[in-house]
């Protein structure tokens, strides 16, 4: 069987830290869907086909093995994406009990609208206390992103 997982997120800029997470789920599964979803809760930096491209950039630099699709997701529920494309399973990156009280509830409905599990990985401690938020923050006081964050991503928050 070919295995297929998506990992969803708002990549809002994608982090070393996301992408510490693709590596990984690309090492462990056939396929690996990368899929940028809006989130409402969160007010946007990059429109979302700004972040797919970096995405891809940044997925195509890093030269990982593997087959990994980058797409984006706006038509209702994740897991509707998931049955489309025939994944059985969602991956988060956990970094600390807030990412599990906001995941559990997320992945117990999921698994009953559609059967698809989530799988936690728990971050690489190099880059687990990096977040998408954090480089917003950085880079709106005009700090250096470069730590956190892939080239093109650093690149592009330069020239903003
Ligand atoms: N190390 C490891 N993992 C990390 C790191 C890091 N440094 N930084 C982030 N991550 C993980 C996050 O925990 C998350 O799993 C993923 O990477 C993406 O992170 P963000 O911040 O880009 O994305 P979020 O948290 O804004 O994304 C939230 C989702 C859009 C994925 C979420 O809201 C969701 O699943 N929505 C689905 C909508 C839906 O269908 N709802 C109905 C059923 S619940």
């Amino acid at each position: 069987v070919h295995r297929i997982a998506v990992i969803p997120g708002s990549f809002d800029p994608v982090t070393l830290g996301h992408l510490d997470v693709i590596e990984r789920a690309a090492g462990l599964w056939d396929e690996v869907h990368v899929v940028v979803v809006h989130n409402p809760a969160k007010e946007a930096m990059l429109p979302i086909n700004e972040r797919v491209s970096l995405l891809e950039r940044s997925i195509a630099d890093a030269g990982y093995p593997g087959t990994i699709i980058v797409a984006s997701w706006s038509m209702g529920l994740l897991v509707d994406y998931c049955t489309d494309v025939g994944a059985h399973v969602l991956v988060k990156g956990i970094r600390s009990q807030v990412d599990v009280a906001y995941e559990t509830p997320m992945a117990i409905v999921n698994r009953k609208l559609a059967g698809v599990e989530t799988v936690f990985l728990l971050p690489d401690p190099a880059h687990g206390h990096v977040s998408s938020s954090l480089v917003r923050q950085v880079a709106a006081l005009g700090g250096d992103v470069s730590p956190y964050v892939p080239p093109a991503v650093a690149e592009r928050i330069q020239r903003a």
